[in-house]
């Protein structure tokens, strides 16, 4: 059976037991805070959750997993069978995590731990974070999933990173990250929607 390492509250570690459940992969859940101790770092070398465990491997890395769990279990399938298309997914996935959800977390100290962010960083988010909505839109489908009529690993990365982003910019800004997409806002209501979704957004609050 996998092994879960991290907290509910992470945003990464239920985008992964998500794609656990959709993926009917049996896994049990393993309560560890992030850390830079050794015992941690063999999970998972940056110190981050989630990490997972499986045939006696430790493996760090969301997207690391889901490729992982993508030939573990290859139905249903989150990527599509066309290699263009499931780059493509690939694709916005990337845009998705590297130019919207971490250029949000740079706000991350402020927003929940109260540790002041400077109006520079504050500007240069803004102005980042509007490029990087740009690009996810650009190649955002939405009809009515974000890749088209699949679910597939973009829609859960839609709604666990623009969903930490639009936290950041709702505590920081006061403002939607989202106001200006309506397609995106579609996907994210359907995605939360979504039973394996569904289960771990429930789970958290038991
Ligand atoms: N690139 C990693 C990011 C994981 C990540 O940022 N995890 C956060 C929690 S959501 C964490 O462990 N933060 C603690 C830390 O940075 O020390 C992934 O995709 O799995």
């Amino acid at each position: 059976m996998i092994k879960l390492y991290g907290l509910r509250m992470s945003n990464y570690y239920s985008l992964t037991k998500a794609l656990l459940i959709e993926k009917g992969v049996d896994f049990e859940e393993v309560k560890r805070p992030p850390s830079q101790k050794e015992d941690f770092l063999m999970l998972s070398p940056m110190g981050k959750m989630p990490a997972i465990e499986a045939e006696g491997v430790y493996l760090s890395e969301s997207i690391a997993i889901a490729t992982y769990l993508e030939s573990l279990q290859p139905k249903p399938a989150l990527l599509p069978a066309n290699t263009m298309q499931a780059a493509k997914v690939m694709e916005l996935v990337c845009h998705l995590k590297l130019d919207v959800e971490l250029v949000a977390r740079r706000l991350l100290p402020e927003a929940l731990f109260k540790q002041p962010v400077s109006e520079e960083t504050k500007a240069a988010v803004k102005t980042d974070l509007a490029k990087g909505m740009k690009a996810v839109d650009r190649l955002f489908v939405g009809t009515p999933y974000a890749a088209g009529e699949q679910v597939t690993l973009a829609d859960f990365y839609t709604f666990y990173s623009l969903g930490m982003a639009s936290g950041m910019v709702r505590a920081i800004y006061g403002e939607d990250l989202l106001a200006e997409y309506a397609t995106i806002r579609g996907v994210q209501a359907l995605m939360a929607q979504h039973p394996s979704v569904q289960r771990v957004e429930t789970e958290k609050t038991a």
